[in-house]
């Protein structure tokens, strides 16, 4: 008789994916220490329901990020802060419209509607985050020329934000990123803090994606190569 190993073997990727989706497969199996962080990604008012940039059902994110953030002593947030006029926005850039792209001295930059400006109401953390705990807000896309998905180095590739050297102080070394958007900041950072030497995971179900130009797909394209691993907030052992 077949065990099942040899079953498993044999069904192939597909079969077996359909039969052990990753949430049951992998069923609250890993663990938040000590040196686990959750960085939760600019779950900000632009990017919820009703914003400048919203993001498709990017208000879901909440009650999954409220849930998983209460296994965590430790929690750091970002927030897109641009300038007025940022280069970043469509409206710096004659005769351009929200998602065209422009070819900038450090790379192709999507355009986007104004968003984040700082100090904005816009730009303001969801009101309805519950974290109180949270250690550090780090922001990042302060600087008018320069773009910041990430939230560990700008778009130009070097200047650092500072948030790989405060972790690392903190003896911070499983990271584990959720909120918005999933092939923009949430990807780059991800695919930043494997750079830095951080073991990292993606939480899925903790993220909503913009989807612009095939964008999302090779977002996860991205992250699979860097290392990143990719689980369900029912993955994390409550
Ligand atoms: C983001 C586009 C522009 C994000 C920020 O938070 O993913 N996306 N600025
Ligand atoms: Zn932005």
């Amino acid at each position: 008789m077949l065990d099942r190993r040899q079953i498993i073997a044999g069904m192939g990727t597909l079969a077996t994916s359909a039969a052990f989706p990753e949430g049951l497969w992998a069923a609250a199996s890993i663990k938040v220490d000590d040196a686990s962080a959750l960085l939760v990604i600019d779950v900000q008012n632009c990017f919820l329901p009703g914003g400048s940039l919203a993001v498709k059902d990017g208000d879901q994110v909440v009650p999954v990020i409220n849930r998983i953030a209460k296994g965590f002593a430790n929690v750091v947030m970002t927030q897109d802060w641009h300038t007025p006029g940022h280069i970043s926005f469509a409206s710096s850039h004659d005769g351009k419209k929200p998602f065209e792209t422009v070819d900038l001295k450090y790379g192709k930059q999507v355009l986007w509607p104004d968003h984040c400006v700082q100090g904005t109401d816009g730009a303001a953390l969801s009101k309805d985050l519950t974290i109180p705990q949270a250690e550090l807000i780090i922001r990042k896309g302060y600087h008018n020329d320069v773009d910041s998905y990430s939230a560990f180095t700008e778009a130009d590739g070097k200047t650092t934000t500072g948030l790989a050297a405060w972790l690392k102080a903190r003896k911070l070394k499983r990271l584990f990123v959720a909120g918005l958007a999933t092939d923009f900041c949430v990807a780059w950072t991800a695919v930043d803090a494997r750079k830095a030497g951080f073991e990292t995971y993606v939480v899925e179900d903790a993220c909503r994606g913009i989807d612009t130009q095939g964008s999302l797909a090779k977002a996860w394209a991205d992250m699979a190569k860097a290392g990143v691993k990719r689980i369900q907030s029912g993955d994390i052992a409550a």
